[in-house]
């Protein structure tokens, strides 16, 4: 219930009905998938509007139409993959052999696959784009249909960042005289891989960039976007519970020492449901992965609206 509260005071407080709507419908796609009732979740969903509505506040009252709606949208969907989140095809050829191996608990056949490719020529983006983050959205499908344990999800996520570090020689090669970039998870989203991939392409490009990892303090990324002079700091969220948290970072990035010039790219997951979502934060910019973020960065420098 606590659950349904956060995502319910986020998309609210971001005025979002859509995040809204596709919280409910992965959510009744995981009680299929643990076998338990869609109707217990729908009339729990119900009580929990009547109930935030008695408190009324116009706040309150807001919330409970945001819930009623998308309840009534909710009937509607299938309970099978439905949510963003776990739909998509399904992986194959190399993305699916680094994932099986992994899965079984295997990382140097995982290694191999991918230094083995790189040294083959393939490059980094696509080793990234198209191997390894197609496997971990496989990987969080499995995990949603309970086709997996908690344990593979860890290990396979903590494999992947072993293995991707291991091409770090690599991307750090290049002297970078590029702009620089701060990349941080918002405070509270353990998520981290995303937003590493998206700020080590940037490496790749030849920026300086200062990747803090998840779960960064706020007042942290102001103090160090000031001394590295960054130009551009992005920010990270895989659960909508921490759009919040998004939206309140870039009012500090903006109030604080250099604020003004500097420009601010947020994405993730919400970002990829919600396509506005990114102005109503008070961002400049979004993209849906790391190569299209280097372009959004670079077109926002050369002076892009
Ligand atoms: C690995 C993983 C974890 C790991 C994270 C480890 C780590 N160190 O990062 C762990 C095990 C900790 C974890 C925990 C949880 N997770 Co999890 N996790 C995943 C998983 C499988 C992969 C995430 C990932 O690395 N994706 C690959 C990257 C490359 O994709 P990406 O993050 O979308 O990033 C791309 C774009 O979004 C974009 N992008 C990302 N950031 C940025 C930033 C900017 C500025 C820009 C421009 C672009 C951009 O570019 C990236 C690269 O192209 C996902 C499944 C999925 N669909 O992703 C679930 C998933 C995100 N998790 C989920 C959940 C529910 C949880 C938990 C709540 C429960 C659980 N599974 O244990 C907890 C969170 C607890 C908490 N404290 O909040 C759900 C979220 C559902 C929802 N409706 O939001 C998912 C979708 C699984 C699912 N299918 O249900 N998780």
């Amino acid at each position: 219930m606590l659950m349904h509260l956060r995502y319910l005071d986020a998309a609210e407080s971001v005025d979002s009905q859509c995040l809204l709507l596709d919280y409910l419908v992965w959510l009744k796609g995981r009680f299929f998938y643990l076998g338990f009732s869609a109707a217990d979740l729908q009339s729990s969903l119900q009580c929990l509007a009547d109930a935030i509505a008695a408190e009324g506040s116009v706040r309150s009252v807001r919330q409970a139409d945001m819930l009623r709606r998308a309840l009534a949208e909710l009937d509607q969907q299938p309970s099978e993959f439905s949510s963003l989140a776990c739909s998509g095809p399904p992986i194959t050829g190399a993305a699916m052999q680094f994932l099986s191996a992994l899965l079984a608990w295997d990382l140097r056949t995982a290694e191999k696959l991918v230094i083995g490719a790189v040294n083959g020529g393939v490059a980094i983006p696509s080793i990234y784009l198209e191997v390894i983050a197609p496997a971990m959205h496989e990987l969080g499908r499995l995990w949603y249909a309970a086709r997996i344990s908690v344990e593979q999800e860890h290990y396979v996520s903590s494999a992947a960042q072993v293995i991707m570090s291991q091409l770090y020689p690599r991307l750090f090669a290049a002297e970078c005289k590029g702009p620089v970039l701060v990349a941080i998870c918002a405070e509270g989203e353990p998520h981290e891989i995303g937003m590493r991939m998206v700020a080590d392409l940037f490496q790749l490009e030849g920026w300086d960039t200062k990747f803090l990892g998840a779960n960064v303090p706020p007042e942290a990324v102001v103090v160090l976007a000031d001394q590295v002079r960054a130009s551009v700091v992005a920010v990270s969220a895989m659960i909508a519970t921490n759009v919040p948290a998004v939206a309140a970072q870039v009012i500090m990035l903006r109030a604080g020492p250099g604020g003004r010039g500097r420009k601010i790219l947020v994405g993730g997951y919400p970002f990829n449901v919600d396509k506005d979502l990114w102005r109503r934060v008070g961002a400049d910019g979004t993209a849906p992965d790391g190569r299209l973020a280097v372009m959004e960065a670079n077109r926002l420098l050369a002076g892009g609206e």
